[in-house]
């Protein structure tokens, strides 16, 4: 699996016996590192090959096609039909540029063969500029929306209380990322619970969510739309990553809060963004309380057993301090009789936010998935604890907490395909085998492209179409640990250590069995 660097110049020239060395030594170095790298893989289950080289579909998650295909055949197919969908992009009238270039990127790699509408969204009306800029450049219709005062601004009553300009300063102070921009708060707030009300979102059953200054690398030669409606996708991503965690404290408590009070059940999407501390079933109450993993499985149980054992020797009156196991024993005691049982800040009703989500600012979605009465209370419950403002609660962790009341993983759809970039982080596919690429079909002149010499090499397990990468990019999806990693195990059902069902988790291991099978290992020959 691992691909070595393509080309190497070797220069040569006179020294024709010490050129001949070198290939001999050349090629027994690359045979003891094709050995090892051979072997190391296997040891380690390809565990050092990056993501982005590899291919992680599994039967319920994978791109929906590899490579390109014909749209003309594809938009002429008996069960196509265009989808109820459209764009929502929230912006601000100086930000034309970084719209334009957005617009750019979708129609030529996309939406000049499907021609979706747009919606664009603002707290003041657009210019008159603005809106025929954007007609001109797009070849879907366009509508221009403005938001109520109510809708964008907080709450009066909250407005008016002096803690309201405190906090929201206070956060600059503490360094939380774009904390004290009170537009920041505005703009995440509105994304969180009101912009599926707009009446010109709800037009439409689906939407596809941009931003100013985002970058496509890939053609999109399929109706995304089309194809999560078909294969019973609700909300679609590019990015997973974690949240900084400050800017959140209080969310996981009162998303779990709302959880309780309405006993919600929960779908299992949940497991990718809540970790449990339900491991082990027991009644001990000290080992309920310090056993949480394998590891401390193991330790903890040991010690048990050990001082049970030298208890037992006391009663008899049996203690032999030349003994080493029971001097053992006394170790163990005195260990635990000075360890204290963990504290956790954040655990809530059993389990911690591990801070993983899906970046918001691109979605893909089914509108209802947050215009249904269980987010709808949901966004409310969290509007009234004042997290929107005395924290810097983003709408990615809320939509993605939110979307989790509902969806089972099966649910959501990672568009591993499309090749994005909002600000630093990217991600963008390698190319699928050259067989499965196609010439470009310009919808539109003005959209005429460059020569297929740029596009990026084809990749054997790869899946883009026509991806024209940054050029040495690191690829999110080889950096967003742990995030990526979850996904990955509850894509392909391998998730170990949890036990999740009927919207909650229960203990995964039986401790009073683990103790007995314990026991019998250390004293079988005793
Ligand atoms: N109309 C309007 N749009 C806003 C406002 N604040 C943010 N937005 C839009 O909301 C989206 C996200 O806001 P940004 O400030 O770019 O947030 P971000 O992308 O997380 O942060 P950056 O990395 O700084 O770009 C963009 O589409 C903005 O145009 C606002 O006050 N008014
Ligand atoms: C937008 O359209 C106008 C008029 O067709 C054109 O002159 C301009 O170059 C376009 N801008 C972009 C960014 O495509
Ligand atoms: C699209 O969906 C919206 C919201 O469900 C509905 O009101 C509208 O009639 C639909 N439009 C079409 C063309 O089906
Ligand atoms: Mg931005």
């Amino acid at each position: 699996m691992i691909r070595m660097a393509p080309r190497f110049r070797l220069y040569r020239d006179r020294h024709k016996p010490f050129y001949y060395s070198l290939i001999i030594f050349s090629i027994l170095a690359l045979t003891t590192y094709i050995y090892l790298t051979f072997n190391i893989t296997k040891l380690t289950e390809e565990k050092f090959v990056s993501y982005s080289y590899q291919d992680l579909d599994s039967e319920t998650q994978h791109t929906f096609y590899k490579g390109c295909l014909d749209i003309k055949s594809y938009l002429n197919d008996a069960s196509y039909r265009k989808s109820n969908a459209s764009f929502v992009m929230l912006a601000r009238n100086q930000e034309l540029d970084d719209v334009l270039s957005t617009l750019c990127d979708i129609e030529s790699h996309f939406n000049q063969w499907y021609h979706y509408p747009y919606v664009f969204l603002n707290d003041e009306p657009f210019t008159e500029e603005f809106k025929q800029r954007v007609r001109q450049n797009v070849t879907g219709s366009v509508q221009f929306g403005t938001l109520k005062e109510l809708e964008w601004e907080f709450p009066n009553e909250v407005r008016e209380t002096i803690e309201f300009t405190e906090r929201i300063k206070d956060q600059a102070d503490r360094g939380v990322m774009y904390g004290d921009l009170e537009s920041y708060h505005k703009m995440c707030r509105f994304y969180s619970g009101l912009f599926y009300k707009h009446p010109l979102v709800r037009a439409y059953d689906w939407y596809w969510r941009i931003e100013p200054d985002v970058k496509f690398f890939c053609d999109i030669t399929y109706d995304p739309f089309f194809e999560m409606e078909r294969n019973g996708k609700e909300y679609g991503f590019t990015v997973v990553l974690q949240e900084l965690y400050w800017s959140v404290p209080g969310l996981f408590r009162a998303t779990r809060s709302y959880i309780r009070n309405n006993k919600i059940k929960l779908g299992s999407l949940w497991k990718l963004f809540a970790g449990s501390f339900e491991y082990a079933q027991t009644n001990d109450k000290y080992l309920e309380k310090t056993v949480l993993d394998e590891k401390l499985l193991k330790e903890k149980l040991e010690e048990k057993i050990k001082i049970d054992r030298l208890l037992q020797k006391t009663q008899k009156d049996d203690v032999d301090l030349n003994n080493k196991d029971d001097i053992g024993g006394l170790n163990h005691l005195i260990n635990r009789a000075q360890s204290k049982v963990p504290i956790f800040d954040d655990k809530i009703d059993n389990e911690v936010f591990n801070l993983c989500h899906f970046w918001s600012n691109f979605e893909i979605a089914k509108r209802t998935v947050f215009d249904n009465p269980i987010y709808d209370e949901y966004f409310k419950h969290l509007e009234a604890s004042g997290g929107f403002w005395k924290e810097r609660w983003g709408d990615a962790p809320v939509h993605s907490l939110g979307l989790a009341l509902t969806l089972d993983i099966e649910q959501i759809h990672y568009f591993r395909d499309i090749g994005y970039q909002h600000s630093t982080i990217v991600h963008c596919p390698k190319n699928a085998p050259q067989e499965l690429q196609l010439p470009y079909i310009a919808g539109y002149d003005k959209f005429s492209k460059k020569d297929s010499k740029y596009y990026d090499p084809p990749f054997n397990v790869g899946s883009g179409c026509r991806c024209e990468c940054p050029s040495r990019h690191l690829d999110i999806e080889d950096t967003s640990y742990p995030c990526m990693d979850f996904w990955l195990e509850l894509a392909h059902g391998i998730e170990e250590n949890t036990n999740f069902g009927d919207g909650e988790y229960f203990p995964y291991v039986d401790l009073d069995q683990r103790e007995e099978e314990m026991k019998n290992e250390f004293y079988s020959n005793v």
